[in-house]
Order: structure tokens, then sequence, then C-alpha cells
């Protein structure tokens, strides 16, 4: 069997999306994800220009060696453009397999390692009374694990707080919009949010919060230490995470638990998190670290240093990475959690899948390969719209992190 055609589809139903579609001579199909949130035509015009002449011909079987392949044999290594195109050429491959096998995607990778996949989802709310109403409807839903994001008092707008509740987009204009940012008063002001939702909810609710790369090592430290009376299951993102030994200051002052990795592309990013303990869960995803090949790569390592898995799986990773993220989750002996922001329903129209949330688990389908397709004729009715993330000043006018 061999490639014969591999398709670049870029739609937009309600957020951009960027998938590959492969195509063998016997007429099999496997679809990988390839979309990065604001800059989506740099990896489609990655793949469309460079990878898709260079898959033609190619045994779809050899899943490896084509990963090796376009990672060794571009020269210029890592990055989100690349990994990404390199993911989703590895998660079509993988479909392919699956369907060739007559199996779904896990059954491939080990099997069954749980029944479900435990996923949290998102409450956030302008205020802590807003916030407490979207916990109670995310605990009414079955959900066993909530993060809880709130607006901070004296600041127009807070990163991960928006009007829509079971999904949000972050990226609102072509041009980026400004958010203004105080340190002070976020730290002072989460605790109180955290107190609340025990208070409120009780102490069986898994709870996370995400600080989106603001903090300082001493900072999120001190972070960390304010929320332990409240038993989080992990802070998110506490420091921008290019220096990794700035964890070990964290480290040294709190017992909260810590989540890195979603912007993270290769094992490089996160090896020295993983290798002196300093992170207990690792939130690399399919679509940014390099497909199934690479993602089950950074778990394996992070399995052996008692670091769980924690995949990311916000709106702007689309069905075909959440239907390829859960069959390695079910497999995978330090499963941690998945993210689940739900998709909107015309994301989820342009893409059929057959994964199902029911009882506060995400199951991946059973059926041959991911269980996932798009719909192309339905794709080509939402063009693509620019896009970007929001950037973030401090009170002064200093460019911060995002
Ligand atoms: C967030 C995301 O889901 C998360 O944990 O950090 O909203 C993230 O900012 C977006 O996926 C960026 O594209
Ligand atoms: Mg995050």
């Amino acid at each position: 069997m061999r490639i014969a055609e591999a398709r670049v589809i870029v739609t937009c139903p309600d957020r951009n999306f960027v998938t590959l579609k492969i195509i063998t001579d016997e007429g099999v199909t496997g679809v990988g994800d390839a979309t990065l949130n604001g800059r989506e035509l740099a990896v489609a015009s990655y793949l469309t220009d460079h990878v898709v002449p260079q898959l033609i011909g190619r045994d779809p079987t050899r899943i490896e060696d084509t990963w090796q392949y376009l990672y060794k044999g571009a020269y210029w290594r890592r990055g989100p453009v690349t990994m990404s195109a390199i993911a989703a050429v590895d998660t079509a491959l993988w479909d392919i397999l699956g369907k060739i096998a007559g199996l779904p995607v896990y059954r491939l990778i080990g099997g069954r390692s749980r029944e479900g996949v435990t996923v949290y989802g998102h409450a956030n709310g302008d205020t802590v009374e807003d916030a407490l109403v979207e916990v109670a409807r995310y605990v009414d839903l079955g959900y066993r694990a909530i993060r809880v994001q709130t607006g901070v008092p004296g600041m127009a707008s807070t990163y991960g707080v928006s009007k829509d509740k079971l999904f949000y987009e972050p990226a609102d204009a072509a041009i980026p919009t400004e958010n203004v940012w105080s340190t002070s008063r976020y730290l002072n002001h989460v605790p109180t949010v955290f107190k609340r939702v025990r208070d409120e909810f009780g102490p069986d609710v898994k709870l996370l919060h995400d600080v989106h790369h603001r903090l300082t090592p001493i900072e999120a430290a001190r972070l960390g230490r304010s929320l332990e009376p409240y038993d989080l299951t992990w802070i998110e993102d506490p420091v921008p995470a290019e220096l990794q030994e700035g964890f070990r200051l964290i480290r040294q002052h709190t017992t909260t638990p810590i989540a890195v990795g979603e912007v993270f592309n290769t094992v490089w990013d996160c090896e020295q998190l993983i290798r002196e303990q300093l992170i207990d869960y690792i939130r690399a995803t399919v679509v940014h670290a390099g497909g199934i090949t690479h993602l089950r790569r950074i778990f394996d390592l992070a399995a052996l240093h008692h670091v769980r898995s924690g995949s990311h799986g916000a709106t702007d990773l689309s069905p075909v990475c959440m239907a390829a993220a859960l069959h390695v989750d079910v497999a995978i002996p330090n499963f941690g959690l998945q993210e689940y922001m739900r998709h909107t329903s015309a994301t989820d129209q342009v893409f059929p899948h057959g994964y199902h949330f029911e009882g506060g688990y995400l199951h991946p389908s059973e059926t041959p390969g991911l269980g996932v397709d798009i719909d192309e004729e339905l794709a080509a009715q939402y063009p693509y719209r620019p896009a970007s993330l929001p950037v973030n000043r401090l009170e002064d006018g200093t460019m911060h992190s995002w």
C-alpha cells in the first residue's frame, strides 16, 4: 500500500482548524489535526509546500520511519510549526493503520489501561459568584474535575474568562487585543476564590487553576502555598517554561502540584522538568508535540519519574486531536487528567466523531482507526478568518507573558 494523495483542509466552523487528510492507493484514508492557534496558515503552508510532496509514494504503515524522516530530514528541528505538521502526518498514519488492522488505535499501542478518561471542564466567571454558578453546572453534568478562573477585581478583563461557557475562543481579533495585568491584585484574589469553591462544593471534586505563564518563580511559590488549604489538583503554567530550572524554586516552597506543557513541542522542552521531578503533570498533546508517536515518548519518560499526563484539550485543538488524545490517554500507564473544553455544534458537525462523554469520563471511539473524520463539503462552507491570541501588558504598559 502507498500514499497516493494528501490534502490540507483549512476551515473555520466558529474557529480556524487545519486538517491533513492522507489517502492511500487502496482508498484508505486517515486524518490528522495541524491547528496552531493564531498561526494556522504557517502550518498549512509547511504541509502543502514542503511535506505533502515527500509523502506521495511512501508506505503508510512505516509510521516511525516517516516521523524520523520528517523530523531529521528537514535539518531544522523542533518548533510549533514543524512539530504540528509532523503531528498531523503521524496522527493520520495511525488512523490508517487502525483501519487496515480493523482495530481502534488504542489497541495498537498497548490496549486499555483504564475504563474511561477522566476529564476536567472550565468554570469561569467575571465574579466569584458567576464562577460558582458555573462550577455547579459542571458538577451537575457529572464532571469530577473542574478548572476555575475568575476576573480579578479592579481589572477590566482576564485571559481565560469569557462570556461563552462550555467553550470559548481566546483568539478574538485579527490584530491581538490587549489585556492589562496586575500580579499583586491577582495573588491576593485567587485564594479567596478557592476558599469559596471548597466551602460550597466540599472536598471531593478535583479543582484546578491555570496561571497562563504570568508569574515569576517566587510569585508562583507564594500562590502555590496560599492555595495549599484548598487542595488543588494542580496549578498550571505558573511561569513561562523556557527556563526549566526556574521550577526548582517553586518546588522548594509549595506542595501544590504543578502542570506544564501545552506550548511544548518535543521531549526536549520538558526533559529537565521531568528528570528532576520539578512538575507533576505534563500537558503536551498530540497536535503540538509531534503526534501520537512522539507524545508517547514524552509520556514514557514521564512515567519513569512519577509524572503523569494532563493533556491540553482546549477548543482550538480539533476533534481530530481530541480523538487521538483519548486513544493515548486510555492506553498509557501514567494517565492523570485530560482537559475537555467542548466544541461548538458547527465544529462537531464538520468533524463527525465517535468519542463520547459519560459520567465525568470521555470514551474513545471503538471503530477502527481514530473514529473521527472531516466532512470536506461542510468544511468548505466555513472560510478561514484571521484571529490572534491576545497580548498582555502590565499596568505601566510593559509587555508581559500572555
Ligand atoms: C488554555 C488555553 O486550555 C488551556 O489550558 O491555556 O485556553 C490556551 O490558552 C489556548 O488553547 C491557546 O490556544
Ligand atoms: Mg492552559
